[in-house]
């Protein structure tokens, strides 16, 4: 690797790192996750989160879905939360009215949450995303949430440094670029041109400036947090770069989140896991694949 400060991590210690259940644990200790992801527009990414939450060792799933509180199965207020069930029957799902965050806190015991899989960005995923970070577990944004996000901290730069838990971005670079205009003012311009220059340098302003740990996907997935300290993942394969794979990755790091990984590490494990998989899968690689393959992956390091 060509920065001397810059780490990665190996199959050993991904190994090391994974949670493993010991005697004591339950389905409680074992982390229990909130996931907001999937609307109406959007469910199959609910669905795709969902796997990769499961197969990343999550003892209990939350699902929230945006639809309509109550909404009976067949209602199109609950297309989401129907069709997550159908795939994962695991999963203990709740639709509620878009914004609806008292009903999404109502979800007990939740120890960390990931947002923005399949949501439409707007004031009510603003408004839930602002009720999940006045809380104090762990949240992993992506997607949906990611504009919201960089919205609340525009308005306010300190948002995420008055919380003692941790918050992980997940971008694109598309997103990336949109994610530090809104929260920093940066041109997005000239944010492609500093990625292809220096994209660790500018990974690592983007989170000292945030507040967030960052996790900028693409062919070179770097995770670097707010004091500077970054992991390059080096699994996965081009073949990744196909709808609905980032959406499998955000459950999967919120799954570890949940078990008490720290942030950047469940973001270096998630994408290490998550490129593994993809090296299994057969050709052409879908997303719905990687949960699947999750399985094989973990059996063969552990
Ligand atoms: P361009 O074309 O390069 O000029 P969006 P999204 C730019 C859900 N999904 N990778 C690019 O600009 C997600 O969870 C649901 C990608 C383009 O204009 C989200 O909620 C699925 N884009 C929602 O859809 C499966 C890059 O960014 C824009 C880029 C939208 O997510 C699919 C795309 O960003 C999907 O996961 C890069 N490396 N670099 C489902 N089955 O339910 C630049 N761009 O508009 O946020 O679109 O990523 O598809
Ligand atoms: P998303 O755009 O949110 O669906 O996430 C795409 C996923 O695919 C991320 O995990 C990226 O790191 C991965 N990915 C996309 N393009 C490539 C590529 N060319 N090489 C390796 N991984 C990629
Ligand atoms: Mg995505």
């Amino acid at each position: 690797l060509p920065e001397p400060d810059l780490r990665a991590l190996d199959d050993a210690d991904v190994a090391a790192l994974l949670p493993v259940p010991g005697a004591a644990s339950s389905k409680y200790r074992r982390g229990v996750l909130g996931l907001v992801a999937g609307s109406d527009a959007y469910p199959g990414a609910a669905v795709l989160a969902v796997g990769g939450a499961l197969r990343g060792g999550a003892g209990y799933l939350r699902v929230i879905t945006e639809g309509r509180l109550g909404a009976a199965p067949g209602d199109p207020h609950s297309r989401a939360a129907d069709l997550v069930l159908r795939a994962h029957p695991e999963a203990v799902v709740t639709p509620i009215a878009p914004g609806d965050g008292t009903a999404m806190l109502a979800a007990g015991r939740v120890q960390a949450w990931a947002i923005g899989p399949g949501l439409a960005p707007g004031p009510p995923v603003r408004d839930l995303l602002a009720t999940l970070l006045g809380a104090d577990e762990p949240v992993v944004v992506d997607a949906g949430a990611l504009d919201p996000l960089g919205e609340l901290l525009g308005a306010d730069p300190a948002v995420l440094r008055g919380r003692s838990a941790p918050v992980l971005v997940t971008p694109h670079e598309g997103e990336f670029a949109r994610l530090t205009r809104l929260a920093l003012g940066w041109d997005p311009r000239t944010t492609d041109t500093e990625l292809a220059r220096d994209r660790l340098g500018t990974v690592r302003r983007a989170a000292a400036a945030t507040g967030a740990t960052v996790l900028l996907k693409g062919a070179r997935t770097l995770v670097v947090d707010p004091a500077g300290a970054a992991w390059a993942n080096l699994t996965g394969s081009a073949w990744l770069g196909s709808a609905g794979t980032g959406d499998v990755l955000t459950g999967l790091i919120g799954s570890l989140l949940a078990a008490g990984v720290p942030a950047t590490l469940a973001g270096a494990v998630g994408a290490h896991l998550h490129g593994r998989a993809a090296e299994r899968a057969a050709l052409p690689l879908a997303a719905s694949d990687l949960p699947d393959l999750l399985p094989r992956v973990v059996t063969e390091l552990l």
